[in-house]
């Protein structure tokens, strides 16, 4: 088998879902780390988009990391990570480009954002997502299974939980609070973070936030309070 080689970074969630993933299917491959306030001269000849994570798989390599978890699954497909059934697969999609368009797009915003929307209003466009994805994901879907398709982890898991184990970031830094009642939420997040190959893997808060200090702290007097 043709060696598999991820470029990621310590702090991106992005190369996070996709090293779970790799994690999750068994598959070895070579993890290298990229500074990238530092990028490598050859960079942009790995990553056309400078960005992480890019899977290198003997000569190809794939980028965006929904389409790297979407090639992982097809090229191993064992254990399977999407469901069998078409409009299974499709609602795994929207999910997963929910997290993408809009949760993860507030999050970024509200992190560093250089634009003077006021932090109020992304932390209620922040709470609502999460509203969201209680109500009409994990009740709707998974009331009473550990995963949010169901009995089984998914491509859906792995994309959403790199966000929470980030979470003490915006609270330390932008006075973010998990709205209350998002009981089958938080349980989701124990399942997820008890998982062998999210530990494997698992930073404690107070790395990210030492880490994330240098991001933060630099937009923090650009967002109105
Ligand atoms: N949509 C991309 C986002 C990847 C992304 O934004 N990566 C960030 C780190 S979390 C990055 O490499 N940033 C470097 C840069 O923009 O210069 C994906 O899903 O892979």
């Amino acid at each position: 088998m043709a060696e598999i080689e991820i470029y990621s970074a310590v702090l991106c969630p992005f190369a996070h879902r996709s090293r779970l993933t790799l994690l999750e299917k068994q598959v070895p491959f070579k993890l290298i780390e990229i500074d990238l306030q530092n990028k490598p001269a050859n960079f942009q000849e790995i990553s056309p988009y400078g960005k992480v994570p890019v899977l290198k798989h003997g000569e190809h390599r794939v980028w965006e990391s929904a389409i790297v978890n979407e090639y992982l699954e097809e090229t191993f497909p064992e254990p399977p990570l999407l469901p069998k059934n078409p409009i299974q697969r499709a609602q795994a999609r929207i999910w997963i480009n929910f997290a993408d368009t809009r949760l993860f797009a507030a999050i970024g915003r509200l992190l560093y954002s250089q634009d003077s929307q006021p932090q109020t209003a992304i932390l209620k466009e922040l709470t609502e997502h999460l509203q969201f994805i209680e109500q009409e994901g994990l009740r709707k879907i998974s009331d009473a299974d550990p995963y949010w398709l169901g009995a089984d982890i998914s491509l859906v898991d792995l994309t959403y939980y790199p966000w929470f184990e980030q979470i003490g970031v915006l609270e330390h830094f932008r006075g973010f609070q998990l709205p209350a009642g998002l009981d089958r939420l938080q349980e989701w997040w124990q399942t997820m973070a008890n998982r062998e190959s999210v530990r494997a893997i698992a930073k404690p808060q107070e790395f990210y936030i030492e880490h994330y200090a240098q991001y933060a702290l630099r937009n923090q007097d650009r967002i109105a309070v």
